[in-house]
């Protein structure tokens, strides 16, 4: 009973090792929004889109170093629903495996007005919202700060859209709040070698407990 459990070990970290995919230029570090696609919503506009020297989460640990901007919401007025993009990149997932994805946003208030939407901020993998944010009511001149995180397990391995949908349920001018993202990663959560070893003790373990 001991060697089978060993082996279910042993071929768990075979898949371990094989993980490599993840976001490029996901910090914005390039200094431009390279390897990023970048769409409009149905009825949805951005009037900046950019990469600035930004502090992604103000008085967090984060330095300031170059972060997404954007300014987004509808181009014809709709009441209730948000507007605005999709910033994607595609990633190869394998079938089973279970990856966090998360990111920080920044709303930043246009410095006369205030607005009853900062932004709202999704992970999305191919158009599905899997985890939202939203600012919520800002102030002029104000600045909000969050992280958002997704954990998403696909059922086929194969190539997958993912990123953040950013959006307002307003139309976008010149006197609408600003939008911020940086930091894009991806962990994958696969069983290690240890911990299948730990989980194999503790089945041997019951075994014996089992027979006396
Ligand atoms: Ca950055
Ligand atoms: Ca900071």
């Amino acid at each position: 009973m001991k060697i089978k459990i060993l082996m279910v070990g042993v071929a768990f970290g075979v898949v371990a090792a094989a993980n490599s995919q993840m976001f490029i230029n996901g910090n914005f570090e390039v200094g431009n929004l390279g390897f990023w696609n970048i769409a409009n919503t149905t009825n949805g506009a951005t009037t900046v889109q950019n990469v600035i020297q930004f502090d992604i989460d103000g008085p967090g640990t984060r330095p300031t170093n170059y972060a997404a901007e954007f300014n987004v919401g509808q181009v014809n007025f709709a009441p209730g629903v948000p507007e605005g993009i999709e910033l994607t990149q595609t990633l190869n997932l394998n079938a089973g495996w279970q990856y966090y994805f998360d990111f920080d946003w920044a709303a930043v208030g246009n410095p006369s007005f205030s607005n009853a939407e900062g932004g709202i901020f999704s992970l999305i993998v191919n158009g599905t919202a899997i985890s939202t944010q939203a600012a919520g009511v800002i102030n002029a001149s104000q600045t909000l700060y969050g992280h958002v995180t997704g954990i998403f397990t696909p059922t086929t391995s194969g190539a997958y859209s993912i990123g953040a949908r950013i959006e307002r349920p307003f139309i976008t001018t010149s006197n609408t709040p600003r939008q911020y993202v940086d930091n894009f990663a991806v962990t994958a959560i696969v069983p290690e070698p240890a911990t299948m070893a730990a989980l194999g003790l503790g089945v041997a373990a019951m075994l014996r407990r089992r027979r006396k």
